[in-house]
């Protein structure tokens, strides 16, 4: 067979607002709101430069039923460019842009295969007489797609390698909508050379063999979205085996960071922390900027109140007057627990204590706890204080 590239994209959710930031500035606004259409230009730019025979969208393109104007031009152009290359693009409708109810008033150049919705369908990729792949996929109907749509996927091409494009939640995973629930088993019975898959936003392989992937968002869109975000290129060989390259794409990336103020008593201990655990994250050439949000932990003597945090995440902040790549800390959490107080307890009765109590152990003062004197009394406090500690505690995860 003929060796071709592809790009795996999924959820894109063009247009989509940030979410849940704590606080801005007018220098980051405007690119945090152009941040999803700049990841898809980047997105295009490079399905041109790989050369690419196609590019499969899993679902999620618009971040709503009703995608604002804007988004709908930004595609279109996007399309067009690919259309000029005589690239063609394949898009399964997921939950966030169904097919039967998303609301576009453009018109989608030929070279976008649109799957129908709730029925499998399928066509070749050409290229020069030669027969490179077949690509399949369905679209949602409706947002909620409850049946298993995996199990319509059946190979009927002759085609020497066939991609299947699902927006789907494969292995149940919590956290997300179980929509088109399928299992792992599902999808490689079927007999495809690459899932190319959508609506996890966390990019991951399921399986190696055949290739089950979920290429991730375009661009982080809230705090749990965090690191790179972009897409894959699929370069597949003469033997038909696949090798996977992560492009990252979105400008703006969203990071989480603990720092740990344990024993500290001033704010240049935690601004001193805090600026070295901010200098890894710092912007990537690609990139145009990086949204923080810090979470203080350990027990520190400090007063944390919203004022001197906001306070805190403007200093720790790049220079808002300066061009080019922030680093904004959009919020800092204050998760620090009060320093012990008093004499502690000592020896094998604080550890038990300690470990069963967990923060519970920030309020214990010896002075208020009634020792008993003998030895069944001793016994049944201490019964008593552990089924209370037990209350308090999260069973184990495990
Ligand atoms: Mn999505």
């Amino acid at each position: 067979m003929k060796p071709f590239t592809f790009i795996h994209a999924a959820d894109l959710h063009l247009d989509s607002p940030m979410l849940g930031l704590g606080r801005l500035e007018p220098r980051v606004q405007g690119r945090l709101r152009d941040a999803s259409l700049e990841a898809f230009d980047r997105l295009i730019d490079l399905t041109l430069k790989t050369n690419a025979a196609f590019l499969a969208m899993a679902g999620d393109v618009f971040d709503h039923e009703t995608p604002s104007l804007r988004a709908q031009f930004r595609l279109l152009d996007g399309m067009r460019r690919l259309e000029q290359a005589s690239v063609p693009v394949f898009w399964a409708h997921g939950n966030h842009d169904p097919f039967g109810s998303l609301s576009t008033h453009v018109h989608w150049p030929d070279n976008v295969v649109r799957f129908p919705a709730g029925r499998v369908s399928w066509q070749r990729v050409e290229r020069a007489e030669d027969i490179l792949c077949a690509v399949y996929g369905i679209s949602y109907p409706t947002a909620a797609v409850t049946e298993p749509y995996a199990r319509q996927f059946l190979r009927e091409d002759d085609a020497p390698f066939a991609v299947a494009v699902l927006h789907a939640n494969v292995g149940g995973q919590p956290g997300h909508d179980n929509y088109a629930p399928a299992s792992l088993g599902d999808l490689r019975a079927a007999g495809f050379n690459y899932w190319a898959l959508g609506h996890i936003h966390h990019r991951g392989t399921l399986s190696d063999d055949p290739p089950v992937v979920y290429a991730g968002n375009l661009q982080g869109r809230h705090v749990r979205e965090t690191g790179h975000k972009g897409a894959y290129v699929v370069e597949v060989d003469a033997a038909g085996r696949t090798r996977l390259t992560f492009a990252p794409l979105g400008p703006v990336r969203w990071e989480l960071l603990n720092v740990d103020c344990d024993g500290f008593s001033g704010w240049d201990q935690v601004e001193e922390k805090a600026l070295a655990a901010l200098e890894p994250l710092r912007p990537a050439p690609h990139e145009s900027g990086v949204v923080v949000r810090i979470q203080l932990s350990g027990r520190a003597n400090l007063p944390f109140d919203a004022d001197a945090l906001g306070d805190l995440a403007e200093r720790l902040s790049s220079d808002p007057e300066r061009d080019g790549p922030f680093c904004f800390v959009e919020s800092i959490e204050n998760r620090t627990r009060r320093p012990r107080q008093g004499t502690q307890p000592e020896g094998l009765w604080a550890e038990v204590i300690s470990r069963i109590r967990g923060p519970a152990y920030d309020n214990w003062n010896p002075a208020q706890v009634r020792l008993p004197l003998d030895r069944e009394a001793a016994r049944s406090e201490a019964l008593r204080l552990l089924a209370d500690a037990l209350d308090e505690v999260e069973p184990d995860a495990n």
